[in-house]
């Protein structure tokens, strides 16, 4: 009869000596809820991330444009099944959690549940949450969970990709007209306090951070890479020409960071509860994309299948 007891050790020594559990190792069940939760919701982000930069499409300014924001919200579904095969290694149904998804059972990003309103959105998407994004998910890239920290690999080098190329919208606007760079300083506006929001709720209240870390899941609380990404992204608003939307934002020479001011946390709260401005456009729009596709799972099936009985002779 095993007892658990090695199986354990040999966990807590393979975080210890920061190495990676893969997906045969044993793990406890509640790493395993863990990272099939945190897995499954940056799936789901990136799959709901697609709504509202595809939502310019149609209306890109130019042919190269268009093409540009079609190769990133493709790379985005990419993203969304790399972590599904990743969530599948731990024992979890890809159907069940698009079920629990558009059930509102499982959540993602906060930060998809905001409107795009102009052309300028996707320059800051680019910048500002693709940024966030990377700032958070570096880290990922040494995650314990073995398939995991690989995606993050790959899903990082695009993301950065996908950043400069915000970026450098956002430069040729500023250079635009004066109409065009209203339009950035409003997106701008918009998406500063929302971005900061993306890292989560403040460490005193982060309820999955102090397990995480003992996991090696995290490698830094939410404060911690929220102010990383604040530092890094003053110097970048300076150098395009655009105001933060902080009048507390200023170089604390003594912290040697920038100190800024406070964020909303009812606002997160009733984003994540469901009720931001855009949670329930999303969810449908979600829904309907998942039933409009049923042939074509149907068909799928059908031809495995098929192929399957031929193989067999
Ligand atoms: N929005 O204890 P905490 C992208 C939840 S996609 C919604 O600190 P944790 C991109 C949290 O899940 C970006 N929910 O949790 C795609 C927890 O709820 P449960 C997505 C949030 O897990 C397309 C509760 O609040 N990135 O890059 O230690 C285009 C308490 O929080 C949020 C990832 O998913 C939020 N903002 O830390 C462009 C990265 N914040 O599950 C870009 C991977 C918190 O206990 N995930 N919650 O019911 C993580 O790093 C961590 O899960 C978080 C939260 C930092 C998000």
């Amino acid at each position: 009869m095993t007892t658990i007891e090695p199986l354990q050790q040999h966990f807590e020594d393979t975080i210890a000596h920061e190495h990676r559990i893969e997906p045969r190792d044993w793990m406890p069940e509640g790493y395993r809820k863990t990272m099939i939760r945190q897995i499954g919701q940056h799936a789901h982000s990136e799959i709901i991330g697609m709504q509202p930069e595809g939502n310019w499409i149609t209306r890109a300014p130019s042919l190269r444009r268009k093409a540009i924001l079609l190769a990133k919200v493709q790379d985005e579904a990419g993203h969304g099944m790399y972590l599904y095969s990743a969530a599948e290694t731990l024992g979890a149904d890809r159907a069940d959690l698009t079920d629990k998804l558009v059930q509102g059972r499982q959540k993602y990003s906060s930060i998809f549940n905001y409107p795009t309103l102009s052309y300028a959105d996707v320059g800051v998407i680019g910048w500002l949450v693709d940024g966030a994004a990377i700032c958070n998910q570096v880290p990922l890239c040494r995650s314990s969970y073995g398939p995991y920290a690989r995606a993050m690999i790959r899903i990082c080098k695009e993301e950065s990709f996908h950043q400069r190329q915000g970026y450098e919208l956002l430069m040729t606007m500023m250079r635009g007209t004066d109409a065009q760079r209203q339009m950035v300083q409003s997106a701008v506006d918009r998406f500063w306090w929302p971005s900061l929001m993306m890292f989560g709720p403040p460490d005193e209240a982060s309820t999955n951070t102090e397990q995480s870390m003992a996991w090696g899941i995290k490698r830094h609380t939410n404060d911690e890479l929220r102010q990383r990404f604040v530092d890094m992204s003053v110097p970048q608003a300076d150098k395009l020409g655009v105001t933060l939307p902080d009048t507390a934002l200023k170089w604390n020479a003594e912290r040697g960071h920038y100190d800024f001011g406070a964020v909303d946390w009812d606002e997160l709260a009733a984003v994540i509860g469901g009720n931001g401005p855009c949670n329930i456009q999303r969810v449908a729009h979600r829904k309907a994309a998942h039933d409009d596709g049923a042939w074509v799972r149907e068909a799928a099936t059908a031809h495995a299948a098929k192929a399957a009985k031929a193989a067999q002779g």
